[in-house]
């Protein structure tokens, strides 16, 4: 039988991993949440209508920025279980949408179910916006974004992508310094969509300011050949092929100061990702087993080198 959530469980405090059975089915209430309604009816008409509070604007905002299904939630997901596990208080922040979003509440109100849930991939197509808050001893370490991933990149929609929302303008224009994840994954699509994205990318650093970082997040390594072993991946290969498949995507990012280029050739990051595993049980559940703590390991030291930087 489903596990039914109940509304206004003490959903924020930090919870351990293996808390719920590994064995329970369970459903989590974000899958059960109405996916339809997502948004109310006005900024579903008009993502220029769309409303966002940051109300922190001292902590670095980590900006998953990435194309529908290419991870963000997941990346949340696992990202979330690992800092957990290395002693961070990870919560959701319920001021960043209205009180009129409905959706919003209950993704807040279900997140912690969410996180330990091995169905947790059943989950992620109800999850639109998330922002999450690191702690660390009481203090804020950063705070992390995920958007629609049609407000970043919409391949299907030319017209979409003639500007970004006006909420993620102005994400892009406040105080909080940004570490911006582009999410890139293997073989996707064709190479005019590929071409499209990297379009896409070279809009977002029109919008980056000086203090801000990018940091190109290869998801899905799991599926490509790169992998060595368990946890550790041969990312020079592994960039370069990002590289001949998504044409131009690093130029940007060259470093043109004498000198310094020879040693740091790119201004961005690249680290190789993977969530974890994906099966199918008899049922058709979608069973999520998570990767090796290297990829997440990797990927918090690497934003930690920012924040502090
Ligand atoms: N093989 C593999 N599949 C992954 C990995 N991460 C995510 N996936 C698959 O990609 C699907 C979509 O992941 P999501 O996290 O929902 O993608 P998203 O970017 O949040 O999608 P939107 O919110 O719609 O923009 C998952 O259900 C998995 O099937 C990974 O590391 N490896
Ligand atoms: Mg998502």
């Amino acid at each position: 039988m489903a596990k039914k959530f109940k509304v206004g469980e003490d959903n924020n405090d930090e919870i351990s991993q293996g808390q719920i059975s590994r064995n329970e089915t369970t459903v989590s209430p974000i899958a059960e949440a109405d996916t339809i309604n997502a948004l109310p009816q006005d900024e579903n008409n008009d993502p220029n209508a769309i409303k966002v509070t940051i109300e922190d604007e001292k902590t670095p905002i980590v900006v998953l920025f990435g194309p529908p299904s290419s991870g963000k939630t997941m990346i949340l997901v696992r990202m979330t279980r690992y800092l957990r596990k290395i002693g961070f208080n990870v919560k959701t922040v319920p001021t960043f949408r209205s009180s009129e979003d409905e959706h919003y509440k209950k993704i807040c109100d279900g997140f912690n179910e969410m996180i330990t849930n091995e169905n947790a991939a059943e989950s992620t197509s109800a999850i639109s916006f998330m922002l999450l808050k690191v702690w660390k001893k009481g203090k804020p370490i950063c705070q992390i974004l995920e958007t629609p991933g049609e407000h970043c990149f919409n391949p299907n929609d030319k017209s979409s992508n003639m500007d970004f929302p006006r909420y993620f303008q102005s994400i892009c224009n406040n105080n909080n310094r940004k570490i911006f994840l582009i999410v890139v994954e293997p073989d996707w699509r064709d190479e005019s969509h590929r071409t499209n994205y990297v379009q896409r990318i070279n809009q977002l650093i029109h919008r980056m300011g000086q203090r801000d970082k990018a940091i190109f997040l290869y998801n899905k390594v799991d599926e490509t050949p790169f992998v060595i072993m368990r946890g550790k991946t041969n990312t020079a290969e592994a960039k370069k092929s990002v590289s001949d498949q998504y044409k131009g995507i690093f130029e940007s990012f060259k470093n043109t100061i004498p000198i310094v280029n020879f040693f740091t050739p790119y201004n961005c990051k690249f680290v190789p990702f993977s969530t974890g595993d994906y099966n199918k049980t008899v049922n058709g559940d979608n069973v999520y087993e998570e990767g090796p703590d290297e990829y997440p390991r990797e990927l918090w030291k690497t934003i930690m080198s920012f924040v502090r930087g």
